[in-house]
């Protein structure tokens, strides 16, 4: 790492003690930045490296809620409000019994990259709450959806900070939480939250978009060795909405999944999964992957392990951070990978990334692979403050061209800085610049 920000990340790496993925998401960054600083001293003179590691606000609230059998139940939730420069703050809302403030931080941090990167004027945010909804009722998660919306409001707003899905937050969450901001705001903001359902100011594509952005991302990435998903195997990991999306994209390209995962274990179906049966196991009956195995023949279920001993060309980790490390990437490359993209938020840990760039595998980034979710929900913040709905063909085209136009900003700005093909650094510069310049313009805040 250049010396000059080495200095700097210490500082940072001491100012947020015991925050592990935060640190790991800085230091990721910093790793490819060293060139733009020297041709751009003005961002070290005006700091933007220091002031984008500080959040602009960050807020921490207790969230009481009571559970079917009238026991009083406590949370802790969170929003870090990280950057301003380019738009509202914008990023998901993770309910998982994980969260602290060092996921949340990562998170935030990750998207302000991402968000600059789409190319729609959005800043960088992320929320959550240490609240386990799995095995909750219906009613149980619409009280912790009220009491999560009773503080969050004061801080929302579709100009201030716009949050949407993420792990343990979909259709259902959203829906709770729209409600309650609603009612105590008495303002119909359509703009306010993104996920929303299509009868109520949601976008088509929307709940695609992650999984379907991060197949058109990695479509690109093999195209530019002439090759395309087209008759690949592939593994998927997770089984949750960027997975079941991203699955039923590659199949759409002529890919065959063969695997895909959740905490508890993975299947086998060499027929290629049946996206609609996971659908109806996951989205509709909230069940386990086990379930689906046992609707279908000739599948295998797979208790624990790692999804990752399954050979494919093709790996799209879509579950959550650092679930492929580098034994699981070196295992892989025996395996014949030839390119990774990453649906979740960095999924692959720093020596995973190594290993697949040492050995000449596309690997696509998350803050630009899995971009086309935030970007299809700045869409939907185009059609609610339009108050118009598109169809879902203009929708997906759009979306279409927001991914290929990052892996060509990718792509370019790998090249410009004599690193062809090396999308890790193509992204954080891309992103980084564009969020620095408009710092620079817009003062000391
Ligand atoms: P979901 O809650 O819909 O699904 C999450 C999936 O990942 C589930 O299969 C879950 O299994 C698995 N998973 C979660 N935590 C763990 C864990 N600690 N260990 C093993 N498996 C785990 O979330 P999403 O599909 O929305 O999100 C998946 C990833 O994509 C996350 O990294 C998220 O940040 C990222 N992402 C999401 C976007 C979106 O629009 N939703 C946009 C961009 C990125 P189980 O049910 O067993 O917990
Ligand atoms: O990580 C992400 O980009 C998301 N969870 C989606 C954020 C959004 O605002 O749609």
């Amino acid at each position: 790492m250049d010396a000059r920000l080495e200095a700097i990340r210490d500082t940072v790496l001491a100012r947020n003690p015991g925050e592990a993925e935060f640190h790991q998401a800085v230091v990721e960054v910093f790793e490819s930045l060293g060139p733009v600083h020297d041709r751009h001293p003005e961002f070290l003179e005006a700091a933007i490296l220091e002031r984008l590691c500080e959040p602009e606000r960050q807020i921490i609230f207790r969230v009481p809620w009571t559970d079917d059998s009238g026991r009083v139940r406590i949370n802790r939730g969170f929003r870090v409000e990280f950057n301003f420069a380019l738009g509202p703050y914008k990023g998901g809302l993770r309910f998982h019994p994980s969260v602290y403030l060092g996921i949340v931080k990562f998170l935030g941090f990750e998207q302000i990259f991402k968000n600059a990167l789409t190319g729609m004027p959005i800043g960088g945010g992320k929320g959550g709450a240490d609240f386990d909804p799995r095995g909750r009722s219906d009613a149980e998660v619409m009280r912790f959806c009220q009491s999560f919306m009773t503080e969050l409001y004061r801080h929302i707003g579709e100009y201030t900070d716009v949050p949407a899905g993420d792990i343990g937050v979909g259709g259902r969450e959203i829906g709770y939480l729209f409600g309650q901001y609603k009612r105590i705001t008495n303002r119909y903001e359509s703009g306010v939250l993104t996920g929303k359902g299509i009868s109520w100011g949601g976008s088509l594509v929307r709940p695609e978009a992650t999984g379907f952005g991060t197949v058109i991302f990695t479509e690109q990435m093999l195209r530019t060795r002439g090759t395309s998903f087209d008759g690949r195997r592939v593994v998927v990991s997770g089984s949750g909405n960027v997975a079941i999306n991203a699955i039923a994209k590659a199949q759409a390209l002529g890919a065959t999944v063969v695997a895909c995962s959740d905490s508890s274990g993975y299947v086998v179906d060499e027929a290629g999964i049946d996206v609609a049966l996971l659908r109806e196991v996951k989205e509709v009956q909230r069940a386990r992957l086990k379930d689906y195995a046992e609707r279908r023949a000739g599948v295998a279920y797979v208790d624990g392990g790692s999804v990752w001993d399954v050979d494919a060309s093709v790996a799209l980790p879509c579950a959550t951070q650092n679930e492929l490390d580098s034994g699981a990437a070196a295992r892989l490359v025996r395996g014949g990978l030839v390119a990774v993209g990453e649906g979740a938020n960095m999924p692959c840990t720093r020596a995973a990334v190594s290993v697949f760039q040492d050995a000449g595998v596309l690997f696509g980034p998350g803050k630009a692979a899995n971009a086309g979710g935030v970007a299809t929900s700045a869409l939907e913040m185009q059609q609610n403050a339009s108050r118009d709905s598109w169809t879902f063909e203009h929708t997906e085209a759009r979306l279409t061209d927001i991914m290929v136009g990052i892996h060509h900003r990718c792509a370019a700005t790998a090249e410009e800085y004599g690193e062809p093909g090396n999308y890790v650094l193509g992204a954080n510069i891309g992103g980084f610049v564009k969020v620095a310049d408009a710092m620079l313009a817009q003062g000391l805040i």
